[in-house]
């Protein structure tokens, strides 16, 4: 553990603590899960002995959500406990969370049109990639308080600040434009970045240090040339969530076409490794001239995660915050995953100091 003292602001919100997902049905069985509420508590108290300056989340309303997810997810989220409840199901069969059980899988559609199924249960695949993404009675809000926090920290940056933290909880890199899943549910980093987009800043790099793939970040930004996504993370060939997407081969579509970069790592692969691939995504991200970045700041690839067979140590860490800092331009960091309780709270620190170590002088 690291004693800098952070001068970045950083942005966290108690309202985390109303999405408790109860645990995550993977392959059919409720486990305990992973995302849970101590993830953001531990950090917090990390960011409190670290001296971090704390800020208020601000409330930006629906606006900048609906600028990176369809209207229809949003509403979705927001109703779906209600309608949960409404089909009876928490009764019968006794499932106290939105879970779902059935999709609509294109091949089974034959490119027929959606129609909005009737019933609650199945209402939930025509959004969730997955059944390990529980949605709770105020998961939407504390989902919204998550893209909140990513988009007070990047007014920070808009504000003249070097960078800033949001410690969102739930992450977000795995929900996509239309779907959510992977314990996430409104796209943090995505909202974050197009937010500053929207600001008029110029194109923004977003660099993915999660152990897994951010299938829906890329998914959003996937046709676009100004916003950079690159991503260094597990193999999904390798048996990895999110399983279907994150190949090296994917690199983006027409105008985006060279935007977009992913990094697959082998099983086990540990700090050297990791570190190689940070340097080539960062080198790309500074060839598409970005004015500001965005993290996503997964701190699943630590070598005792419980979610990820990558094996980086706390070094890894301290370097890839130096790495980022030597981008040389504003940084919001967003926070994903990283599962490891006894340590998750100083990696995050641990990455941060790194940063701020770095740009001393500058
Ligand atoms: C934000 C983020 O890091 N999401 C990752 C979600 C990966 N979930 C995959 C589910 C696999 C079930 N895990 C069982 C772990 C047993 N040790
Ligand atoms: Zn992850």
């Amino acid at each position: 553990m690291t004693d800098h003292r952070l001068a970045m602001p950083v942005v966290w919100t108690k309202d985390h603590r109303l999405h408790d997902p109860a645990g995550e049905v993977w392959v059919g069985v409720r486990i305990a899960g992973s995302e849970v509420v101590e993830r953001a508590e531990v950090i917090r108290a990390a960011l409190e002995s670290a001296s971090a300056p704390f800020v208020e989340v601000v409330e930006h309303g629906p606006g900048p959500v609906v600028q990176v997810h369809g209207a229809d997810l949003v509403d979705y989220l927001d109703n779906a406990y209600a309608g949960w409840l409404d089909a009876g199901l928490d009764r019968d069969p006794g499932q106290n969370r939105v879970v779902p059980y059935v999709f609509p899988l294109p091949q089974l559609m034959g490119g027929r049109p959606l129609r909005t199924p009737v019933a609650a249960s199945a209402l939930a695949g025509c959004f969730a990639m997955d059944t390990t993404t529980s949605i709770g009675p105020d998961t939407y809000r504390a989902a919204r308080a998550a893209a909140d926090a990513a988009l007070t920290a990047a007014d920070q940056i808009l504000a003249g600040a070097p960078a800033a933290y949001a410690a969102c909880r739930p992450p977000g890199h795995h929900a996509g434009t239309g779907f959510f899943g992977g314990s996430c549910y409104l796209n943090n980093a995505a909202i974050a970045a197009q937010w500053l987009r929207t600001q008029e800043i110029g194109s923004v790099a977003i660099v993915d240090l999660d152990a897994h793939h951010g299938n829906g970040t890329q998914q959003v930004f996937y046709d676009r040339p100004d916003v950079f996504y690159g991503s260094l993370h597990v193999d999904p060939g390798a048996g990895w969530f999110p399983h279907f997407v994150g190949f090296a081969d994917e690199i983006g579509d027409g105008a985006g076409r060279g935007s977009n970069h992913n990094v697959p790592l082998a099983p086990g692969s540990g700090t050297g490794p990791w570190l190689a691939a940070l340097k080539s995504l960062l080198e790309e991200a500074a060839d598409s001239n970005p004015a500001a970045a965005v993290v996503s700041l997964g701190l699943d690839a630590w070598k005792d995660d419980p979610e990820s067979p990558l094996q980086v140590e706390a070094e890894g860490f301290s370097r890839a915050g130096e790495m980022i800092a030597d981008l040389g331009v504003p940084v919001v960091f967003v926070q994903e995953g990283g599962y490891d309780l006894t340590q998750l709270g100083n990696l995050v620190v641990t990455v941060l100091a790194g940063f701020e170590k770095a740009r001393i002088g500058r």
